[in-house]
């Protein structure tokens, strides 16, 4: 159907397995937007919002998360796979996935999506098609991959083997049936049991961290966990910072920030992926996907009021709850009246302040294409990315990591990375508030073994000029009632700034063994609501508790086996020697 040999092949022996009713090449084109829409409407799959093209989806109740443990890498060597993924010996996975697909659309269309990653024309570019029976999914994908016929002109003269072939369907919806699984040898994932966008959309977690991880691997770039912003300073220059943080600690409240701060400008270019590329003069990013797949609960007119005027339109939400005038609610926006009724995510009508528990699902979402945003940088659709500056990394840390410091080095910087740690989030199944080592924010998604992705970190800085420096950073630091100590949001500009700085060498800092951390004198937080004592504590290195940090990193190396990268385990040591 495509045009070219293997991948039709493959098309035809999907077509065998699956029993499709019908093939669709969707390609996303207005008329077939509009028909799909249509349908799904009348299938009660969506439903109308008030504003323009708003459109609500209640998932499955037991479908609403990312699940870590139904997640699959499927290389021939277990090795590969490492000690953080779980890995299922690939012939014999095949056997249960040909079992669970074979016949498993039947009365059900087949959506063929042609699909690009990254901007068109650059090296960046990557090609996937994704088989769904969902229409859900082929909505969800036209708003966060590029689809369309220049995308199937590319993918019948690309390499088929450079092709992402992903498989999708939604089956029985049993949790304990559920798997996610990538073939990184064939470029290969087949997805069963979920509609969940990080389950569901293939370009998005599997194909764009999980595959591309490897494939970046092996040619010597990144793909990453990060948001991309673009900093404006008062001089005029211009700088990119990328950041990591875990599921739903706020990527897409930093990348949508709007500065208070005189002469300081920031917009976005990505709120979640970044595929980081060496380029002539330093590391070069794109944001792979189209849209933003943002988490709605906690999105407001003091956290993120971009991301609220973004979804006036053109957005589909998922699992949020619904007031009588048709707007969609979530907790963290203005209170309604006491005994409003309103419709919960699951479809049932509560009054407001029943105590019933949330109306919208704590990992509800909102699927918005990158161009409702007002705050978008110009190089978004650049295929030739954007020179990196700086890279953050930062976890839900109650105590011990200070709001910021800057690594001394390229080593120091990927230990930040790799002892990240976070509490953890409602954005994959499991209990919430725990704190777990994510290293990069990648554990879900690092796609080999993790051990070889520090070394290969490491070995990044080895053939590049103008490296970005690296930085930690904590919002979430707690005083003892567990109250959060940094006010967060638009003031972490100031933070921004601060690294800016940093980067264009304007201000000098304080050296500890854990980092280089600001003089008091260069962040000043005018019109921040903290009391000094509370921006000592975020400043300040405490011994004690870094010896037991250390200790701890040192326990959570010696888990992952004797294959983490000694400069790693050195520079450990010699942090630990320094302390007090
Ligand atoms: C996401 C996630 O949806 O990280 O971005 O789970
Ligand atoms: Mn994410």
């Amino acid at each position: 159907m495509l045009g070219v040999e293997p991948l039709d092949r493959w098309l035809d022996q999907v077509i065998a397995l699956c029993q499709p009713d019908n093939v669709d090449l969707f390609t996303g084109s207005s008329e077939q937007l509009i028909a799909l829409k249509a349908s799904m409407v009348e299938d009660g799959i969506i439903d109308p919002l008030s504003g323009t093209a708003r459109w609500l989806h209640r998932s499955d109740p037991t479908d609403v998360a990312r699940m870590e443990h139904r997640t699959f890498i499927c290389s021939q060597r277990e090795e590969d796979a490492g000690p953080t993924n779980h890995w299922l010996e690939p012939q014999s996975a095949k056997i249960t996935l040909d079992a669970l697909f074979s016949g498993s659309f039947a009365g059900r269309t087949m959506y063929v999506i042609p699909y690009a990653m990254a901007p068109l024309g650059g090296a960046f570019t990557q090609f996937g098609i994704e088989v769904t029976d969902s229409p859900y999914v082929a909505l969800s994908m036209s708003i966060m991959t590029r689809l369309g016929g220049t995308v199937l002109d590319a993918i019948q003269s690309a390499n088929p083997t450079d092709v992402v072939r992903g498989l999708h369907c939604t089956g029985s919806l049993d949790p304990d049936n559920r798997w996610v699984c990538h073939f990184p040898e064939t470029r290969e994932i087949w997805s069963f049991g979920s509609n969940y966008g990080g389950n569901a959309l293939l370009g998005k977690k599997c194909h764009a961290l999980r595959l591309a991880s490897v494939i970046a691997r092996d040619n010597g770039w990144l793909a990453e966990h990060m948001l991309i912003v673009e900093l404006t300073t008062p001089t005029g220059e211009i700088q990119h910072i990328a950041a990591a943080f875990p599921s739903a600690c706020g990527k897409t409240n930093l990348a949508m920030l709007e500065s208070s701060l005189e002469g300081w400008g920031i917009r976005v270019l990505g709120d979640d992926i970044a595929w980081l590329r060496p380029g002539a003069d330093g590391l070069y990013a794109v944001n792979p996907e189209y849209g933003f797949f943002g988490v709605a609960p906690g999105t407001s007119a003091k956290t993120n009021p971009v991301a609220l005027s973004m979804t006036t339109q053109d957005t589909v939400f998922t699992n949020v709850a619904v007031t009588s005038d048709g707007n969609p609610w979530w907790e963290g926006l203005d209170p309604l009246p006491e005994g409003t009724a309103v419709i919960d995510w699951r479809g049932s009508v509560r009054a407001f302040g029943d105590g019933e528990g949330p109306l919208a699902h704590p990992n509800s979402r909102f699927t918005s294409p990158l161009t409702n945003c007002k705050t978008l940088s110009d190089n978004w659709n650049n295929p030739h990315g954007v020179r990196i500056d700086a890279i953050l990394f930062g976890g839900r840390r109650p105590t011990t990591i200070p709001l910021v410091m800057e690594a001394q080095d390229w080593t120091q910087g990927v230990l930040y990375g790799a002892s990240m740690a976070s509490q953890t989030t409602a954005a994959a199944t499991g209990a919430v508030g725990v704190l777990r080592r994510d290293p990069m924010a990648m554990l879900p998604f690092c796609g080999y073994n993790i051990c070889d992705y520090f070394s290969h970190w490491l070995g990044m800085a080895e053939s590049l000029p103008n490296m970005p420096k690296i930085f930690s950073v904590n919002w979430f630091r707690q005083d003892e009632s567990g109250r959060y100590i940094w006010p967060g949001f638009g003031t972490n500009i100031h933070v921004i700034k601060w690294i800016s700085e940093r980067v264009s060498g304007s201000v000098d800092v304080f050296q500890t063994p854990v980092g280089n951390l600001p003089l008091r004198t260069n962040l000043a937080f005018e019109g921040v609501d903290i009391h000094e004592e509370a921006v000592e504590l975020l400043l300040t290195v405490d011994a004690v508790a870094w010896h037991e940090e250390v200790d701890a990193i040192r326990n959570y190396f010696a888990s992952l086996g004797d294959a983490v990268p000694t400069p790693l385990i050195d520079r450990l040591s010699t942090i630990k020697t320094s302390l007090a």
